[in-house]
């Protein structure tokens, strides 16, 4: 078998330029990382870092966590609480319908609520599962900081934290979701080709996420894949020590346009489950968004009416998973 070369994972488009996931060294000088940042949440919303900060094993134990959670019982799993929106979700995305083959975890990160929620989760070692969900939120949430100050300076946006100021207030609504895809295997009861696409099942439906960044990593399972500026669906192969990166749609407000949300989505495998974690970094729910003013002039007028986060969340929940909720604010 060849090993896949970097130019493996490239695809072409029709006039032949190729199209393939940025990845970002953050080991690299700041003021080309800066730029290589702003580029590729222009280009993608989407990106790879490597030489992150975040410690292998806060890694590891929350991954550890997660398989031990998903091994359980579906009785004992449901115990945690159902998702409306918090706690052990089957199947279910949201309130409108949406369905997927997974099934997932959903917490609020605010510390309170995590020790809460242990109780529920993981019932016999409570403080320890609620350590290290904050041991990774708080290592996660940092690298997002780093990566939000990155994009400031690389837009010349006067105060390098304008981005990350936000998601660093204590009534931030960031979340942290761990989903698990089962494999699905070929069988007449799911096999229904109109609801296939390549042989796979969908695991998470189309969409971009609402929030300003999210930091997500999976373990070896691949099954994620990107929606180019081209209209094509980019697989993105599975990388369990790095960090893949997307700009939500708050981020492509704050930045007026500048940056855009990225559509994704997961197939299931038909052989291995995939685990994935997600951290979303939000504002808090009575925040502001409106562009940064640096991103306005008067050739660049702001395309969206200013809206608090909280109004945004009430448009994302009244809508299907893969509806574009932005419309509802732009100006033009
Ligand atoms: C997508 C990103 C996050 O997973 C999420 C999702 C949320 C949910 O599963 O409850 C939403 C979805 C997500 C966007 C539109 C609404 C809300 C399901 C749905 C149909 C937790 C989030 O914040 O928005």
């Amino acid at each position: 078998m060849v090993a896949p070369s970097p130019t493996s994972m490239m695809l072409r488009t029709k006039k032949t330029k190729a199209v393939g996931i940025p990845t970002i060294d953050l080991s690299m000088e700041r003021s080309e990382l800066s730029e290589l940042v702003v580029k590729a949440c222009e280009e993608y919303g989407f990106f790879k870092v490597v030489n992150h900060s975040v410690p292998k094993e806060v890694i590891s134990r929350l991954e550890e966590e997660g398989t031990e959670f998903f091994s359980k019982t579906s009785s004992e799993k449901h115990q945690a609480g159902t998702s409306t929106p918090f706690g052990y979700g089957c199947k279910n995305i949201g309130p409108n319908g949406d369905m997927g083959d997974l099934e997932y975890l959903l917490l609020h990160t605010n510390p309170n609520s995590i020790s809460e929620r242990s109780k529920t989760i993981a019932k016999d070692h409570p403080i320890k599962f609620s350590c290290i969900i904050n041991d990774y939120v708080e290592a996660v949430k940092e690298l997002t900081c780093e990566i939000l100050e990155l994009a400031a300076e690389g837009l010349w946006v006067p105060d390098k934290s304008s981005f990350s100021n936000i998601i660093k207030d204590v009534h931030s609504d960031s979340l942290l979701r761990i989903n698990h895809y089962p494999p699905v295997k070929k069988g007449k009861d799911n096999w229904d080709p109109s609801k296939l696409q390549n042989n796979n099942t969908i695991g998470f439906g189309e969409h971009s996420d609402p929030q300003i960044l999210t930091i997500l990593r999976s373990n070896n399972v691949g099954g994620l894949q990107i929606s180019t500026q081209h209209g094509l669906w980019l697989p993105v192969p599975p990388d369990p020590n790095e960090f893949y990166v997307m700009v939500g749609d708050a981020l492509q407000v704050l930045t007026n346009g500048r940056f855009v949300s990225v559509r994704h989505r997961v197939l299931t495998n038909t052989t291995k489950p995939r685990m994935s974690m997600m951290y979303f970094a939000a504002p808090p729910l009575n925040w502001w968004i409106s562009p940064l003013s640096k991103m306005v002039t008067a050739h660049n007028p702001s395309l969206y009416k200013p809206f608090t986060w909280a109004q945004y969340k009430q448009a994302a929940y009244a809508l299907r998973l893969g509806d574009t909720r932005l419309d509802q604010f732009t100006r033009f």
